[in-house]
C-alpha cells in the first residue's frame, strides 16, 4: 500500500449508492478505502470491485478462526478484490499463519488487531497487546492495527516492531482521537471513518485530515 495521505477512510454505510459517491469524492484524499461487516453485509461482496476503480481495498473482517476455517475465509476476501485483510491476533500464531499464508499465495497484506480503541479494548486486549504485537512481527505481517485513542499505545507498540511493520490506527474523530497525534506518535495511516462519510461533505471533511497529516509530517504544526 502506498503511503501518501497516510489517511485511510472506514467505508461503514449500508448504501451501495453512497458508498459509491463518497469514495469517489475521497478518493483524493485516502491511501485505501476499509470495508467491513456494515456495507458488505448490506450490499454483498461485489462492492470490493466497484471500489477498488477509486482506491486501495482494505477487507476488515477482524477474521479470528481456527487456521482451517481463517484460510478459507481470506480466499473468499482476496478473489473479491482486496488488496488487504485485517485479522485479530489473539487467536495464536497457527490461525495467524493461516491468514499470511494465504495472503502471500495471492501477494496480499495482512494487519494484525493488537489492541482495540473503544474502552472495552483496555479490558481483555491491551494486557496482551504488546505479545501479539511481537507474534505479528515473527510471523511477517505486514502491519498492526493500534488505538489512536490512546497514542501512548502506539508509540510503544512501535518501540516493539521498530521499522519492520506498519501501523494503521483507528479512533481519530468520533472516537476522540487526533489524526496530528496518532502520526507523531508512530502511525503510518490514520483510519477515519463517522468524521469523514457523515460530514455534510465527505470530501472537505477528508481534505482538512489529510491536510493537517501533511502539515504535522512537515513539522509545520
Ligand atoms: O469511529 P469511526 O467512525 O472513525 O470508525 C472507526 C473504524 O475503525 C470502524 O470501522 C471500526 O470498526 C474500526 N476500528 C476501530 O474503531 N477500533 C479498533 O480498535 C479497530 C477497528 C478496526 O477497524 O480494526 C481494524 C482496523
Amino acid at each position: 500500500m502506498e503511503k501518501k495521505s497516510c489517511l485511510i477512510l472506514a467505508l461503514d454505510v449500508s448504501d451501495r449508492e453512497e458508498a459509491l459517491k463518497i469514495a469517489e469524492d475521497v478518493s483524493e484524499f485516502v491511501d485505501a478505502i476499509k470495508v467491513g461487516y456494515p456495507l458488505i453485509l448490506a450490499t454483498g461482496l461485489g462492492i470490493i470491485r466497484e471500489l477498488a476503480e477509486f482506491a486501495p481495498i482494505i477487507a476488515d473482517f477482524k477474521v479470528a478462526d481456527i487456521p482451517n476455517t481463517n484460510r478459507l475465509i481470506c480466499e473468499h476476501v482476496f478473489e473479491a478484490g482486496t488488496d488487504a485483510v485485517i485479522v485479530q491476533g489473539f487467536t495464536g500464531r497457527d490461525s495467524l499463519d493461516a491468514c499470511i499464508e494465504i495472503a502471500s499465495e495471492y501477494g496480499k497484506d495482512v494487519f494484525v488487531v493488537s489492541e482495540m480503541s473503544h474502552p472495552g479494548g483496555a479490558e481483555f486486549l491491551q494486557p496482551v497487546g504488546e505479545a501479539i504485537a511481537r507474534m505479528a512481527a515473527e510471523a511477517g505481517a505486514f502491519g498492526l492495527v493500534a488505538p489512536a485513542t490512546r497514542p501512548e499505545r502506539v508509540t510503544a507498540i512501535r518501540k516493539i516492531i521498530g521499522d519492520k511493520l506498519t501501523i494503521i490506527s483507528p479512533g481519530v474523530g468520533a472516537q476522540g482521537g487526533k489524526a496530528s497525534d496518532v502520526i507523531a506518535a508512530g502511525a503510518d495511516w490514520v483510519i477515519v471513518g463517522r468524521a469523514i462519510y457523515k460530514a455534510e461533505s465527505p470530501r472537505e471533511a477528508a481534505r482538512k485530515i489529510a491536510a493537517e497529516i501533511e502539515a504535522k509530517l512537515k513539522g509545520e504544526i
